[in-house]
C-alpha cells in the first residue's frame, strides 16, 4: 500500500507512528503546533527519549519520507493523535481533538480515512468527531470513513509494540471499520480486529481500568491486612496458586497517564451504573495518605528524617508526572518532615526539591521510604544504610527490596500490623 498519510500530533503515538509508515513507504506530513518540534524533526533529531526513534526518524527524513509541519496537507489517511488531558474535575477535555479534527477539514477529499487514536470517552467518535465533519459537508462513513483505533504500547518498547500488538479498530460503519484496518494491516503483525467505533472506545478504556480495579483490590486487601493483622502478601502470593485468580500488588498508589485517568472516562459518561470504577479510583488516590500515615507510626509520630527512594510512577522509568510518590512528598512537607530524595532515574530539573546521592539521602535517616521500584533498589548497600542511617530501618510500598541484615527493621505490606511490636523490639 502507498499513499499519503497525515499524522497529527508528533508525540509519545504521533511520532513513531509517523516513523513506521514512512518506513514501509508511505509518504508522511506530521502536523504538531510546537515550531521547535517540527524544527527538531525536519533536522533529523527527536524531542523525545524512545528506544529506536532516533535512528528511525534520522533515516525517513533522509530519505524524503517523512517531513514535519506545522500546518496538515492533503493526504489519504488522517491519523490524530494528540493528548486528551483531563480537568480538574476529572472529565476528558477533548479540545486538542476538536482543534485537530478542525484543522485537517480544508485538506480532505472524497474516499479519505480518518482515524482517531487518541484516548476519548465512550461515543465520542459518534457524538463529537463524526458532527464535526458532517457539519463542513462530508458524510463520514460514505464519502470519507471514520475510525477509531486507540493505541496500546508502552513507553520504551513503542516500535515493537506497534507492530507486535494487535490493534482495534472500531468504524463508524462497517466499511470504515474495514478501510481503517487495512491501513493498519500493512504494518502490524498482530491481529487487526475490525469492531465499531464506541466498542474500540470502550475497550480500550477497560484494559486500564480493569487493571485499576484490580489494584485497588489488592490495595483494599493491604489495608483490611494492617487491620486484622494478616500479612496481605503472602494472601496474595498464595490465592494467586489458584488457577484463575491473579491479584494484582498493592503500592504507594496509582499513577501514569492513564490508569489514573482513562476510568474517569467511563465514570464521566455513566456516572450512576459506574460505581465499582469510581471508588476503585478513590481507594487507589487514599493511598499516599495511608503510606503517610503508617510512615508516622514507624516513626512514633516524631518528624524525623525521612530518606524516600524513587519518585517515580513506577520502576525503572524517569516520569515522574502524575506519580503517587510526588503527592507523599507533599502531604510529608505539608507535615514539615525533613526530607531528602534520591532517584537514579530523575533528573535534578524535573522536581521543585534537591535531590541527593543515595549516600547524601540516608545520612541520619530515620526510615528510608522507598516509592518506586527501581531495579537499582534490589539490593541496597546494608554496610552503608547501618552506617550513615540514625535508625536503620526501611518501608517498601513496593516489596521490591531484600534486605539481609537483622539490625535493619524492614516494613513492607505483609507486616505493617506489627509497627508497634518491632518497634518495641528496638528499644
Ligand atoms: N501498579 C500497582 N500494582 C500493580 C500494578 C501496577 O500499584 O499490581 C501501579 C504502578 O506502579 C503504576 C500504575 O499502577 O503506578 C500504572 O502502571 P502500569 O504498568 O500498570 O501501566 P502504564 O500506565 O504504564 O501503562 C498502561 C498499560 N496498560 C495495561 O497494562 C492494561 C499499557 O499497555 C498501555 O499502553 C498504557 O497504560 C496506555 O497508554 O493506556
Amino acid at each position: 500500500m502507498s499513499g499519503t498519510v497525515c499524522v497529527v500530533g508528533l508525540g509519545y503515538i504521533g511520532l513513531p507512528t509517523s516513523a513506521v509508515f514512512a518506513n514501509i513507504g508511505f509518504d508522511v506530513i506530521g502536523v504538531d503546533v510546537s515550531r521547535r518540534i517540527v524544527d527538531t524533526l525536519n533536522n533529523g533529531d527527536i524531542h523525545i527519549e524512545e528506544d529506536g526513534l532516533g535512528e528511525l526518524v534520522k533515516e525517513v527524513v533522509k530519505k524524503g519520507r517523512f517531513k514535519a509541519s506545522l500546518k496538515p496537507q492533503k493526504a489519504d489517511i488522517f491519523i490524530i493523535a494528540v493528548p486528551t488531558p483531563h480537568r480538574e474535575d476529572n472529565t476528558a477535555n477533548l479540545d486538542y481533538v476538536v482543534s485537530a479534527t478542525k484543522s485537517i477539514l480544508p485538506y480532505i477529499k472524497q474516499d479519505d480515512v480518518i482515524i482517531i487514536e487518541s484516548t476519548i470517552p465512550p461515543r465520542t467518535v459518534d457524538d463529537v468527531v463524526a458532527p464535526i465533519l458532517n457539519e463542513a459537508g462530508f458524510k463520514a462513513g460514505e464519502d470519507i470513513y471514520l475510525a477509531h483505533c486507540p493505541e496500546r504500547v508502552l513507553p520504551g518498547r513503542i516500535l515493537i509494540e506497534l507492530v507486535e500488538n494487535n490493534r482495534i479498530v472500531g468504524g463508524i460503519n462497517k466499511v470504515s471499520a474495514k478501510k481503517a484496518a487495512d491501513v493498519y494491516r500493512t504494518f502490524v503483525n498482530g491481529q487487526v480486529i475490525e469492531t465499531t467505533a464506541v466498542t474500540a472506545e470502550m475497550s480500550k478504556l477497560m484494559e486500564n481500568t480493569y487493571r485499576d480495579v484490580n489494584i485497588a483490590l489488592a490495595n483494599e486487601l493491604a489495608k483490611i491486612s494492617d487491620k486484622l493483622g494478616v500479612n496481605a502478601l503472602d494472601v496474595i502470593e498464595l490465592a494467586n496458586l489458584h488457577p484463575r485468580v491473579n491479584l494484582h500488588l498493592p503500592g504507594p498508589g496509582v499513577g501514569g497517564h492513564c490508569l489514573a485517568v482513562d476510568p474517569y472516562f467511563i465514570v464521566e459518561k455513566a456516572p450512576e451504573q459506574a460505581v465499582l470504577i469510581a471508588e476503585a479510583r478513590n481507594i487507589n488516590n487514599s493511598m499516599p495518605q495511608f503510606v503517610v500515615d503508617k510512615l508516622a507510626e514507624v516513626l512514633e509520630n516524631k518528624k524525623s528524617k525521612v530518606a524516600i527512594l524513587g519518585l517515580t510512577y513506577k520502576g525503572n522509568i524517569d516520569d515522574v508526572r502524575e506519580s503517587p510518590a510526588m503527592n507523599i512528598v507533599r502531604l510529608l512537607q505539608d507535615e514539615e518532615y525533613e526530607l531528602s530524595f534520591y532517584d537514579p532515574y530523575v533528573r535534578q530539573e524535573q522536581v521543585f526539591f534537591p535531590l541527593s546521592t543515595f549516600e547524601e539521602a540516608i545520612k541520619d535517616s530515620e526510615c528510608i521510604l522507598v516509592l518506586a521500584d527501581h531495579k537499582q533498589f534490589k539490593e541496597l548497600d546494608e554496610e552503608k544504610i547501618l552506617d550513615y542511617a540514625k535508625r536503620p530501618t526501611i518501608f517498601d510500598t513496593r516489596n521490591c527490596i531484600n534486605v539481609k541484615s537483622k539490625e535493619i527493621i524492614y516494613y513492607n505490606f505483609n507486616n505493617l500490623y506489627e509497627i508497634k511490636k518491632l518497634q518495641d523490639a528496638l528499644i
